[in-house]
């Protein structure tokens, strides 16, 4: 424990508002989290898979109400409305405390509440920050000591300080009309309630190391993005590092952690996997960006997940695992998905618990069921995973689900083009929200459910960041999810997006021409290397490359309606940057 008074406050008040039976200290100690798992095997929070195939693996439900982040039950708790921008659903801080706290009142009577110290980053590195999370549910603590680092060195770390962000859970009793996540970044609280779902109760992930971080970033310089990070080493062992943005359930995963294609395994090309899904990015004192990955595990997208679009991931689910809301395979006591393998289990049980068969016209695991893995367990994992200072980036990518306007890639013509690229980004809705899935909506550096203050003023921050680093990275942009005419995809992605970084770093490295374009740089088609793809020729490449017009005018109407929303908070730079767009397409 400690003697933190603080800490001691926090969880004293904790427990006088929810009247625990009595509170458990999480120590990170392997016994203390094995009798946890334990009791919930006893409970059916969880299910033991079998210890063969899947060691130290299990399967968990959650209620069937409960399977995706709430965007409109997620509030920014902040004195001033203004201060939450227009994106951000609004409540005054005192009327959160008092609404919510009534929710809260008693609400773990008869339970046991948890109190979880972890690290956002590497125990002690300077630029990791802590987290006290408390809590009702099993299911949590233990993903939690994958998802982060956990436990009594966490406190000893954190000494006497104040500076920790307080988080408090409880499921309840799951209610979704008394569901609210809110988030004090004055206060650097997090109360979150009636959910049992990922990023609404692990704490450290969405709430914390992006609401929250993005807020203290601004005040103090530096960036909290929904980024991955990865490294790519060339034949002769350089490994240079990229970060990329793509909103919810559309690639950063995958890119993450890509097996390169053949003939560039042949070559020697690799790809280090640093992060998933955070990043937290701080100009060096070489004036160029450095990014960690504040996690300690991947809360990865179960569906689609296989030995083809993504090994890595998959076996960083082999072993210490948890997999929520995927089938139950009962032949062997272990797990399937859609997208595994072509041979869905016969005796099985679907997502909720039911008898399921692939033939019975639904799908067995839900559409944003995950798996919780230790980063450790990725073949891939960098090197430089738990580097304190973290890794330099040489480009910054960010990217969407668009079927047609937005080209397979092309880069900005600076940093501020960057961001206005970025500050512009539309995708299609996932499964990752509850809501309608497939509507384009925007999404800037795919943030919109993850900035813990003003949008505008976030744009703000990306352009002064600009002026802080005198190395900037290049800014591109990519999109995957082309279709044809017949609504299938046009690049093979996965694997093959190496294809593309590849021309990103050569870009990086001025290595290689482009061809401008109204909304900036694309490759030479020819540049992009097809050698080894079957079914894509360099006409294939061209109409991925395609920058219509037509299509681009009405995007800048989208973008013209969106911005209007934030009136004069607007960076001015953002308004002329769209000016010279729509002056380039003219
Ligand atoms: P979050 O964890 O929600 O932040 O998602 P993510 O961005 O990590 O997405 P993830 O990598 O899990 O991919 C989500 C879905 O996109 C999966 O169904 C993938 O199969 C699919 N996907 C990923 N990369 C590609 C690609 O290059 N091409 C195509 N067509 N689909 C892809
Ligand atoms: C996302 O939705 O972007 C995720 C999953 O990474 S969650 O943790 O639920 O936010
Ligand atoms: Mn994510």
């Amino acid at each position: 424990m400690t003697d933190n008074q603080n800490v001691l406050k926090f969880v004293n008040d904790s427990a006088a508002l929810v009247q625990p039976r009595r509170i458990v200290w999480i120590t990170g100690e392997e016994d203390q989290l094995e009798a946890l798992r334990k009791e919930a095997l006893a409970t059916g929070e969880l299910i033991k898979l079998n210890e063969d195939l899947l060691p130290g693996c299990y399967l968990h439900r959650s209620a069937t109400n409960d399977v995706a982040r709430v965007e409109g039950r997620t509030f920014i708790c902040c004195k001033n409305k203004d201060d939450a921008g227009p994106i951000n659903n609004w409540m005054d801080p005192q009327e959160a405390y008092e609404k919510v706290g009534a929710i809260f009142e008693g609400s773990m009577k008869g339970k046991t509440m948890y109190v979880i110290p972890y690290s956002m980053g590497a125990v002690g590195s300077k630029f990791s920050k802590i987290g006290i999370e408390i809590t009702d549910s099993i299911y949590v603590v233990v993903s939690m000591a994958i998802m982060t680092r956990i436990g009594n060195k966490v406190l000893d770390t954190l000494g006497d300080s104040n500076d920790f962000v307080r988080g408090l859970h409880a499921k309840a009793d799951l209610d979704a009309e008394k569901r609210y996540i809110l988030h004090f970044p004055e206060d650097n609280t997090i109360w979150s309630v009636n959910s049992g779902y990922g990023g609404n109760v692990l704490l450290g992930k969405k709430c914390f190391a992006l609401r929250i971080a993005s807020y203290l970033g601004k005040n103090e310089g530096w960036m909290a993005e929904h980024m991955l990070i990865l490294g790519v080493e060339n034949p002769e062992g350089e490994i240079k590092y990229v970060a990329a943005a793509f909103p919810s359930a559309c690639g950063k995963t995958n890119l993450a952690m890509l097996i390169p294609p053949e003939i560039y395994k042949q070559k020697g090309y690799k790809v280090w996997c640093v992060g998933d899904d955070i990043a937290w990015i701080r100009v060096g004192a070489d004036g160029r960006l450095w990014a960690i990955n504040p996690e300690n595990g991947f809360f990865g997208v179960a569906p689609g997940t296989n030995m083809k679009s993504n090994p890595n991931a998959l076996l960083s689910t082999k072993k210490n695992a948890i997999f929520t809301n995927v089938v139950h395979n009962l032949d062997n006591n272990t797990v399937w998905w859609e997208g595994m393998d072509k041979n869905p289990p016969t005796n099985a049980l679907d997502w909720k618990g039911n008898r399921w068969t692939a033939d019975c016209g639904e799908k067995g695991a839900h559409p944003n069921s995950r798996f919780t893995a230790p980063a450790i367990n990725c073949p891939c994992i960098s090197s430089e995973f738990e580097a304190p200072d973290g890794v330099p980036l040489s480009a910054i990518i960010f990217g969407g689900r668009r079927a047609k306007t937005a080209p397979l890639v092309y880069e900005a013509r600076d940093w501020n083009s960057g961001v206005f690229i970025g500050s512009a980004m539309a995708s299609e809705t996932t499964a990752a929200a509850t809501g309608a899935v497939g509507v384009v909506r925007r999404d800037p550096m795919a943030m919109r459910p993850f900035v813990g203050y003003n949008m505008a003023d976030y744009f703000a921050h990306w352009i002064e960041m600009g002026t802080k680093i005198s190395n900037q990275p290049k800014i591109f942009n990519v999109n995957w999810f082309r279709t044809d005419d017949n609504g299938n995809f046009i690049w093979p992605g996965y694997g093959d997006n190496l294809r593309v970084l590849e021309w990103i770093l050569a870009r990086c490295e001025n290595k290689v021409d482009a061809v401008e374009t109204p909304i900036g740089y694309v490759p030479v088609p020819e540049d992009i290397n097809i050698e080894g793809l079957d079914d894509v020729t360099v006409d294939t490449i061209k109409e991925l490359l395609t920058v219509d017009p037509e299509n681009w005018k009405e995007e800048v109407k989208g973008i013209e309606e969106f911005y209007a929303q934030f009136g004069d908070r607007l960076p001015k730079e953002l308004s002329e940057k769209l000016a010279e767009l729509k002056a380039r397409l003219n």
